[in-house]
């Protein structure tokens, strides 16, 4: 039978960091382990893989970070084509774009009314273009979600390290929230101050990261359009940078952090942000940022030194194998198209994505479990393979050990086992191990930390006919509600 815990649902709504978190539960559910993620987080975890475009002035100048003294005729894309890249993404399994409207240089990718260094004094479609538009309609178009990036510091702006400055900042926020539709992540880059343009001044200026920008208003500002927005930034609140540019979650990843005393672009936090806390108080989950080549930016010179569909599998692997997001970054070239390099390295990660995730040995397979809640259906060991995200195997409260085992039937050849915890409940599993069965005997093939949203251990390859996974230590009962093999 199938399970009917949500019939009575009824949401509990927890404070944490200032976002309302909701959680499922009944009579029989176990208790939340706080924090929990809030609905809109939740989405983003199951997005699982977006991309990031880097485009500015700088794909002309073939620079990183533009001084902000650039001029807008610089930018001149003849064939940009969102479509396309919305068609590469959307067919290699992005759920999501993110793009720089505006990055450290201060060039608008739409045209904003608060300043001439945008687009409409460029040539692109003589004055007339709006990329930011045409992006976020493609997006539409292809049932991407779109995202905006909006550099806080601004290397072109005269008033940049002044108040009057965070007025403009707000302006722009206004313009981008109102104008292009639902957006669903809003990323605030932790780089900030040093020296630029600022309106001819060409000096240094310094802000004070924890104040300058007077977050929590920003932040409200921004809500107070659209709700249901997730703010990046490198200590949330909605979620967190993975403390690293190389495509690497930490190997134990909490979604959880307390970030109390954390700010964007505070020094020396990286490690605290990419393994996230056990007890932390707040929901932050980790996104992981890396770019397919060595900069952020299109430059000719790395057309041959983009990442190998290979190397963006172990990337895959690394963050959405270890409870992060991927957000990957293929930067347009002069042209405003995605390279055939490029292209050419998405469909074939895509193809090795479909190669070896393509049969899940243990939709077919005999489950079973060491115990389960209340030896009731409705916390089944089945409910790991049925497919079903809502349904889940749990033990009783005082068990916070337990195992789960696979009789695959025949002897198969397995490298990977995926397990997911139904994280609405909290994230809970601190160890756990994997032991596979051959010649009648089990041997342990892998031990790690943490599961959360998703964890994909691949192993060495293996003839099997049984897996067992222990889970040997837990913040609370474990509730697991996906396992898959292949
Ligand atoms: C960094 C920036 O300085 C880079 O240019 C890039 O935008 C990257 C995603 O974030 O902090």
């Amino acid at each position: 039978m199938k399970n009917i815990r949500f019939r009575s649902v009824l949401f509990i709504m927890v404070i944490t960091g200032g976002i309302d978190l909701p959680a499922q539960h009944n009579d029989q559910t176990p208790e939340p382990v706080y924090p929990v993620p809030s609905e809109p987080q939740l989405a983003w975890h199951e997005m699982e893989m977006n991309a990031f475009i880097h485009f500015t002035i700088n794909t002309f100048t073939d620079l990183e970070w533009g001084m902000g003294s650039e001029s807008p005729a610089l930018f001149n894309p003849g064939e940009a084509n969102p479509l396309q890249w919305a068609t590469i993404l959307k067919e290699t399994g992005f759920k999501g774009v993110i793009l720089t409207c505006k990055h450290h240089d201060g060039f608008c990718l739409w045209p904003s009314a608060f300043t001439g260094h945008s687009i409409k004094n460029s040539p692109y479609r003589q004055g007339h273009g709006d990329l930011v538009k045409e992006l976020s309609q493609a997006c539409r178009q292809y049932n991407l979600k779109f995202g905006v990036y909006l550099s806080p510091w601004d290397r072109n702006h005269a008033s940049y390290g002044k108040p009057e400055y965070i007025d403009y900042y707000r302006s722009q926020l206004k313009e981008l929230f109102t104008r292009y539709g639902p957006i669903f992540e809003m990323w605030f880059d932790g780089a900030n101050g040093g020296t630029g343009y600022y309106g001819g001044a060409n000096e240094k200026r310094s802000i004070d990261g924890k104040t300058y920008y007077d977050w929590p208003n920003t932040l409200s500002l921004v809500r107070s359009l659209q709700p249901d927005v997730i703010f990046f930034s490198d200590a949330g609140p909605g979620v967190r940078w993975v403390g690293n540019e190389k495509g690497i979650a930490g190997e134990t990843n909490w979604a959880c952090i307390t970030p109390d005393t954390l700010y964007a672009g505070k020094p020396g936090i990286e490690e605290l942000l990419n393994q996230g806390s056990e007890n932390g108080t707040c929901w932050i989950p980790a996104e992981t940022d890396v770019s397919i080549r060595p900069g952020w930016f299109y430059h000719e010179r790395e057309d041959s030194q983009v990442k190998t569909p290979e190397k963006l599998f172990d990337i895959y692997l690394t963050s959405v194998g270890r409870g992060s997001l991927l957000l990957l970054n293929i930067p347009p070239d002069r042209q405003g198209l995605f390279h055939e390099n490029d292209i050419r390295s998405l469909q074939g990660f895509r193809a090795i994505l479909d190669r070896e995730f393509k049969t899940n040995l243990a939709a077919r397979a005999n489950i079973t479990a060491s115990s389960y809640r209340g030896n009731s259906e409705q916390f089944s060991p089945l409910n790991v393979t049925d497919g079903n995200k809502e349904t889940y195997w749990a033990t009783n409260d005082d068990q916070k050990t337990g195992s789960l085992e696979i009789d695959l039937g025949d002897t198969c050849k397995v490298k990977y086992i995926v397990l997911q915890e139904f994280i609405i409940l909290g994230q809970r599993v601190k160890i756990f191990n994997v032991e596979v069965l051959t010649g009648g005997q089990w041997k342990r093939v892998a031990e790690a930390t943490t599961i959360g949203y998703k964890r994909i251990l691949q192993i060495t390859p293996a003839e099997t006919s049984g897996i067992r996974i222990n889970i040997v230590a837990s913040r609370a009962c474990p509730v697991i509600s996906n396992v898959e093999v292949y």
